[in-house]
């Protein structure tokens, strides 16, 4: 049975890549850091299953992390952990920086030393291409140039550059997923898609009267993020380690998805929704598109959800879950 260790289980992608990995016949090693409240909703259903373990480690702590690669030396390992909020990131800069940057030195530092068969999967992110305005109308790919806008896309880059450096220097099959939005069910609820469905399923059964967004006006390449998942684990099974762009190949502003969750859900966007400076960024990054030909080449990956089944789902979700409450 083939052993991999996912780290940041308790989050969007960490959850389902984990339950992706179990079907699949993996035991999978979930990392996770102490918290004082419980935080493992996203993995309820398989947090008791046989070949499912929780371990501890942290970011920041790389004898945690020497700790696990020793005791399992797993055959796969994904690097998903991260203070992953761009904005947030602005406001704990050295946090985002330490977190991101040590944690996959740490890590790749494990692997060479202790486990070098590991293949190790690195969430690296469009981000990363930030404000760059020679965009091609194809949208970034793997050859474009990074021009990073926030303490978080920074250290993304950083940890970038550190795994093809361990990759060309030390021989390892380390690759990144160059990944943009991906979204869903289990997105964290601050993201401005998942804030935009649950305060509309919300609004709708009369528990909130209101919802607060920042800028409106700029521009993200969303997909699904299961599919997405899939994708970091095509990009393991291949023989050479690479870097690969997983996106959707179009771009929608932030405008088009209220308007359209607000359509489907038949709501008045102009008597609910208020814009409030405090979401803005001090820097934002104004477009994103990304360029998928070579993942569709190379792994025979392509999105499959449309934007607006997307929003659907999303809304469609965040309706169940309102009725639950009550
Ligand atoms: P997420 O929902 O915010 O999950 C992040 C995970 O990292 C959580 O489990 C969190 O634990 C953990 N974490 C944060 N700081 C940590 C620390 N110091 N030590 C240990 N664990 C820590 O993010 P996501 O959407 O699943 O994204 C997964 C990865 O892909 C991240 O690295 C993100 O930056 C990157 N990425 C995301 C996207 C996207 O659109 N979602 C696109 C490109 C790249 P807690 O639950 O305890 O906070
Ligand atoms: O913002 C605007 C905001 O926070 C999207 C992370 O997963 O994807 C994500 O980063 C856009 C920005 O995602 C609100 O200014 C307006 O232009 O949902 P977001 P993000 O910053 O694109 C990348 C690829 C990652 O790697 C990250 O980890 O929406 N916006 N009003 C708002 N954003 C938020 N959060 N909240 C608002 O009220």
């Amino acid at each position: 049975m083939k052993i991999v260790i996912v780290n940041g289980i308790t989050g969007q992608a960490g959850s389902i890549l984990s339950r992706q990995l179990l079907e699949k016949g993996y035991y999978v090693v979930g990392a996770k850091r102490r918290t004082s409240t419980f935080n493992t909703q996203r993995i309820e259903d398989i947090y008791y299953h046989t070949n499912f373990k929780v371990e501890y480690f942290d970011l920041n702590d790389a004898s945690s992390i020497n700790r696990l690669i020793a005791k399992y030396k797993p055959n796969e390992f994904y690097n998903l952990a991260a203070q992953s909020h761009v904005k947030v990131s602005f406001d704990v800069p050295s946090d985002t920086m330490n977190g991101i940057i040590n944690g996959t030195l740490y890590t790749l530092e494990a692997i060479k030393n202790i486990s070098p068969e590991t293949r190790f999967y690195q969430a690296s992110s469009s981000e990363m291409f930030g404000d760059n305005p020679n965009m091609p109308s194809t949208g970034f790919n793997e050859t474009s140039n990074f021009m990073p806008a926030s303490p978080y896309a920074i250290a993304k880059l950083a940890a970038h550059n550190l795994v093809r450096n361990y990759r060309h220097s030390y021989n390892l099959h380390a690759s990144c997923g160059i990944l943009f939005n991906h979204e869903g069910e289990y997105r964290g609820e601050t993201f401005v898609s998942r804030k935009i469905t649950k305060a509309a399923a919300r609004i709708k059964y009369g528990k909130q009267h209101q919802l607060e967004l920042g800028n409106l006006n700029s521009f993200r390449d969303w997909g699904y993020a299961p599919e997405y998942t899939h994708a970091m684990w095509l990009i393991l099974q291949q023989d050479k380690p690479d870097d690969y762009v997983i996106a959707t190949n179009e771009t929608h502003s932030v405008k088009e998805f209220l308007e359209y969750v607000f359509q489907y859900a038949d709501l008045d966007v102009n008597k609910y929704v208020k814009i409030n400076k405090i979401f803005y960024r001090p820097h934002e990054v104004p477009i994103l598109l990304g360029d998928y030909s070579k993942a569709n080449k190379v792994l025979g990956w392509k999105p499959q959800t449309t934007f607006k089944k997307l929003a659907e789902l999303m809304y469609d979700h965040d309706l169940k879950e309102v009725m639950k409450s009550g």
